[in-house]
């Protein structure tokens, strides 16, 4: 068989897909690449790549006979306003040659879309899978055009590029780097550590997320469905709850009563979050290939709280 490449694999996405690929097809089938911080588990396939060099990501390709990439390495939302040149360099440039490779060596290629791929004037509530999409951020501006430019390679070249537009992530593996709907984790580990929270969007600042097992399952049941069945590519809107800062806090509070949460509103991530839907229309992902997210708020909550509490905890030769 062959295997398998996870760009930008020590991300939020990729720390939790490699193992999740490896648990699926073996080991020796997955290849995680990194850029800056190398993976701690010398287990797997490891491989330093700069995805913005061609030569590299080609050499990797050959080396490993990859046949489907997962490209995750991006810069998030916030982090992109911040730098609009580095990650129009980075997000379009690592993608283009990715798509590239993906043609010469017959790859399929998963894209990771984001909610951040709408705009203002998009329809805020149920956001429809087809729609407008005019997002006046950078981070938005590179989902919408690699979105644009992998349906291009489908078209053009046929190749097998499929991809999801992810809402806010939350995760209890690792730390978000840079995103908006960062504080949908942040507010977890300070519940945990401190017992309250200083939260940087407005308290009904509404907007869809999904907890990470269900966001890898949803990467590789879009990359398992028959081709024929899915009349869209890229990208499905995929979603599996629409909440507040203050909808999230009460959840906590079902479970540390005394959980307080304020708010330092930034105004930049705010205007970048009032860009985005609240709720998106995930109709057709289900209809397509069969769709259906496991976790709500509520269980969401608990599974994170329980699993995070774990990892926080003073380990036995911690204490005094
Ligand atoms: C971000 O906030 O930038 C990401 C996203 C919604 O794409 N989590």
């Amino acid at each position: 068989m062959r295997k398998i490449l996870v760009t930008g694999a020590q991300g939020q996405i990729g720390s939790e897909l490699v193992p999740a690929l490896r648990e699926r097809h073996g080991a020796g089938s997955v290849v995680a690449s990194y850029h800056r911080t190398k993976p701690s588990d010398e287990d797997g396939l490891v491989e330093h790549l700069d995805c913005t060099d061609p030569e590299q990501l080609e050499d990797v390709v050959r080396r490993h006979d990859i046949g489907v990439i997962y490209h995750l390495a991006a810069l998030l939302s916030a982090v992109a306003e911040e730098k609009p040149q580095a990650a129009w360099d980075i997000n379009m440039g690592s993608l283009f040659n990715v798509l590239e490779v993906a043609r010469r060596h017959d790859c399929a290629l998963f894209f990771p879309s984001s909610i951040g791929a709408f705009g203002p004037n998009t329809p805020k509530l149920k956001t429809p899978q087809d729609t407008i999409q005019r997002p006046n951020t950078m981070y938005g501006v590179t989902k919408v055009s690699g979105e644009l430019l992998c349906d291009y390679y489908v078209a053009r070249y046929d190749l097998d590029a499929r991809g999801l537009r992810f809402p806010g992530l939350i995760s209890y593996v690792a730390e978000p780097g840079g995103g908006t709907t960062d504080y949908a984790v942040d507010i977890f580990y300070h519940a945990i550590r401190h017992g309250r929270y200083t939260c940087f969007l407005r308290p009904d600042t509404r907007l869809d997320m999904m907890y990470m097992p269900d966001a890898v399952r949803a990467a590789y049941e879009l990359m398992d469905a028959a081709p024929n069945v899915l009349r869209h590519r890229n990208a499905f809107n995929v979603t599996a709850m629409s909440i507040t800062p203050e909808e999230l806090a009460a959840s906590i509070r079902d479970h540390i009563p005394d959980f307080v949460i304020d708010y330092a509103v930034d105004p930049v991530r705010q205007a970048i979050a009032d860009s985005w839907p609240q709720s998106m229309d995930d109709s057709e992902a289900r209809a397509q290939w069969g769709w259906s997210p496991q976790f709500g708020l509520g269980g969401m909550t608990a599974d994170m709280l329980e699993k995070l509490g774990r990892k926080l905890a003073p380990r036995t030769e911690d204490a005094p």
